[in-house]
């Protein structure tokens, strides 16, 4: 079988230093005044890049061209990690972040992983990622301790799983099946809640991983297992909604608060205005990629949608983690999730 994405993903890797600059100015030859670089955990044509190349983009139009933007594929700065390590530390500037990859530092940002926590209506989650205090002044300080300051929590999409060897229907059919997560302990717990056997890699590890039988399944919203081709190595894909995935636009702390006042405020407008343009760009995404799976004959994928009722089970245990959140992850992570417990509900009515 023909590995596209693969390979593609291989090279991105292997030539460390390809990026994009947008906003350059090369051509008149002047520096702009502000250089600044934005990485992202995705590659061109995903959305967090797509995101980060739109956001350099105005903020080079608002400018007049004082500010330039490097925007950075997956790969181009290191693996997550190491991406969240060099914007903390301030030689990245911006960058999209998984809170999965900051799940032992920022322990509370955890509560993304839990499963069934924000609405299944995306446009709704969205709604409260926007508004939510517990996320946009108490999470965020709590990142701000680490130097980082999140600007946007916003939705990639609903998350659902592939496997191989089995058709994930029931929490039964997790029974020791090796699941590939983000590296979070309470994403371990989540899947262990289910019986199944976790292991943590980076998403540059997942195809050849899948493929070779080192983990059999994994969770992501539908337009990135097309885009990666996970769907080429994978028998099924579950509709499971099980949770949404979620990314940050963060800055390093020092350098937002040092920021001349008109150049912060053209950053604040520009992530304003980034809030639908990415909804609609993952919408978007999601809805044509799926599309491209069902009619890929070539590396058929069996697409199974689970009922309310299915959904159910897997419900009633992925509660419980919610408790184990509390109990394990410090006072100020359960004040967190209680307010956002209560902002969840208040959104639903
Ligand atoms: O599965 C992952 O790790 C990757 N998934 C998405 C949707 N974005 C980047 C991330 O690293």
């Amino acid at each position: 079988m023909f590995k596209k994405k693969g390979l593609l993903l291989a090279g991105v890797l292997g030539f460390s230093f390809l990026t994009t600059a947008c906003g350059d100015d090369s051509a008149s030859g002047d520096a702009a005044e502000f250089q600044w670089d934005f990485v992202t955990e995705e590659t061109q044509g995903q959305v967090q890049y797509e995101y980060a190349a739109e956001f350099a983009e105005r903020m080079a139009e608002k400018s007049d061209g004082r500010v330039e933007i490097t925007v950075y594929p997956f790969g181009g700065l290191g693996d997550e990690v190491d991406q969240v390590e060099q914007l903390q530390m301030g030689s990245t500037e911006l960058a999209i972040v998984s809170p999965g990859f900051t799940g032992t530092m920022v322990q509370e940002a955890q509560l993304f992983a839990l499963h069934f926590l924000f609405p299944d209506d995306i446009a709704l989650t969205q709604e409260i990622l926007n508004t939510s205090e517990a996320l946009n002044v108490h999470l965020r300080e709590k990142y701000e301790e680490h130097n980082m300051t999140p600007l946007a929590y916003f939705t990639e999409g609903a998350m659902q799983w592939t496997s191989n060897d089995v058709p994930l229907k029931t929490p039964a059919d997790f029974e020791g099946f090796k699941m590939r997560i983000q590296q979070s302990p309470l994403i371990s717990e989540s899947y262990e809640a289910y019986g199944a056997d976790p292991t943590a890699m980076s998403w540059g590890e997942l195809y050849p991983s899948l493929e070779q039988g080192v983990v059999q399944g994994q969770e992501n919203p539908i337009f990135f297992i097309e885009d990666a081709g996970f769907h080429e190595v994978q028998e099924y894909m579950t509709i499971s909604n099980h949770n949404n995935y979620v990314a940050m636009t963060v800055v390093n702390t020092d350098f937002y608060e040092s920021l001349p006042e008109d150049i912060r405020k053209m950053m604040d407008e520009t992530v304003e205005e980034m809030r639908d343009v990415v909804f609609e760009m993952q919408e978007t995404m999601n809805a044509e990629l799926l599309e491209k799976i069902e009619e890929d004959t070539e590396n058929p994928t069996e697409v199974i949608t689970l009922t309310e009722e299915e959904r159910q089970a897997f419900r009633e245990l992925a509660l419980p983690v919610r408790q184990f959140f509390r109990d394990n992850y410090g006072e100020d992570a359960g004040k967190i999730l209680d307010l956002m417990e209560q902002e969840i509900e208040a959104a639903q009515q």
